[in-house]
């Protein structure tokens, strides 16, 4: 079937569901997902790190593979950064770099795990100093945040520890708390304070920020600007991660996603490629929280080892792109009907419909419409960008940076 064909058979189908494919395609224009800095680098399993040709080798090209990746899509338009592995002596001529790739910079990540001081944690450490380092290079990331127009500080901290008794929980609680409380009052105007949990790595007996709860409690804590950020990977097998969304939506303490998937433990796969029915209901409960989701910032956090970076990356965000048009094309009067007449299957034959909905042919409309090829994945397989940077940049000996 012709595209154009398959575009108007949907739009029927659509309509008998009483959807305004008008205003679907309207919101489908602006979706946004950033982009991590770090997935344009090399980067590797535990074990090893598998040079990719082509990989950027600095925050420059990273930003230019960013543009691309945007130039095909049309709803890539930011980049997350990482310090000190995108640090520059130039945030100004940064910023505007950016700009000429058709990228901003979005969220700033600082690195609290690649210091030799960290052995022991960042801000939760036994040691003063050591806090106090970690301390330093976060309010340095708030710094950085107005010179280059970013309004997201993005915590993550990889603290935690190996064996019962090795420090004192709480204690660390504590730690975590009062370095927070001083990081809070350094965070730009007008910007807000992500606070990711991950429930296990680099250290597996606790990790001081385990799980949303524990993340959300200390945004409360904190004050109005501090959100969780939910990475879709740092969770235990079995979680309903759309519940945690729903939950933290409802708050007013979603703050935002890294997305990524996870089949056994870290979280550097493709979004979708595992668990698309996760991320559509994923989806379903962010359309569902209209107005409460509004400032959500949606981020890519994967790192691509065995295969091709760019590819991966125009994957992951098209699999967004399908989830979000999926839970878009929900009837969700007849479902808020159907479960109010406790009519269990019904309720899920309604969410099923939509998720079983082949929203591929709306997709390649709403991109002709916003100037774009149909088929981004065909053009990047048809053009000769990825050719071009492996024969210019090589195959570089940089990693994790
Ligand atoms: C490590 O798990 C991690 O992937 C976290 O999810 C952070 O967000 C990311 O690294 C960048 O620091
Ligand atoms: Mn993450």
């Amino acid at each position: 079937m012709t595209h154009p064909a398959a575009y108007e058979r949907l739009t029927e189908q659509l309509a008998q569901r009483g959807i305004d494919v008008a205003q679907v395609k309207a919101r489908l224009k602006t979706q946004h997902i950033e982009t991590p800095s770090w997935g344009y680098g090399n980067s590797g399993t535990r074990f090893k790190i598998f040079p990719w040709p082509g990989a950027a080798r600095d925050i420059y090209e990273k930003l230019a593979d960013a543009g691309y990746i945007h130039r095909l899509t049309g709803v890539a338009p930011s980049v997350a950064i990482h310090i000190p592995w995108d640090k520059t002596d130039d945030w100004d001529g940064l910023k505007q770099y950016a700009e000429a790739q058709g990228v901003a910079i979005g969220a700033v990540n600082p690195n609290l795990f690649q210091d030799e001081a960290y052995r022991l944690g960042s801000i939760c450490s036994p040691s003063p100093a050591v806090r106090e380092q970690a301390l330093a290079h976060i309010v340095e990331c708030c710094e950085i945040m107005p010179r280059v127009g970013s309004t997201l500080l993005s915590l993550w901290f990889a603290d935690g520890t190996n064996y019962a008794g090795q420090d004192s929980i709480s204690g660390r609680k504590h730690r975590l708390e009062e370095a927070l409380a001083e990081v809070y009052k350094y965070v730009p105007q007008g910007a807000r304070m992500l606070i990711e949990y991950k429930f296990f790595e680099p250290y597996f007996y606790h990790t001081d920020l385990a799980d949303w709860g524990m993340a959300y409690a200390t945004a409360l804590k904190l004050g109005e600007r501090v959100q969780v950020l939910v990475d879709t990977g740092h969770h235990a097998p079995g979680t309903n991660v759309a519940h945690i969304v729903a939950f933290l939506l409802d708050e007013g303490r979603l703050g935002g996603f890294h997305f990524n998937a996870r089949k056994y433990a870290d979280d550097d796969l493709i979004v979708g490629s595992v668990n698309p029915f996760e991320l559509f209901e994923i989806f379903t409960e962010l359309v569902m929280a209209g107005e409460r989701a509004r400032d959500v910032a949606y981020m890519l956090d994967q790192c691509h080892n065995i295969e091709s970076k760019l590819e991966a990356m125009l994957v992951s965000i098209l699999n967004c792109q399908v989830a979000y048009a999926k839970a878009l094309t929900v009837d969700y009067k007849t479902l808020r009907e159907k479960q109010l007449a406790g009519d269990v299957m019904g309720a899920h034959r309604v969410l099923f419909d939509a998720y079983e909905t082949d929203v591929r042919p709306l997709l390649a409309q709403v991109r002709v419409e916003m100037g774009l090829q149909p088929d981004p994945l065909a053009v990047y397989h048809a053009d000769d960008y990825a050719r071009r940077v492996a024969e210019e940049r090589g195959v570089s000996a940089t990693g994790w940076s």
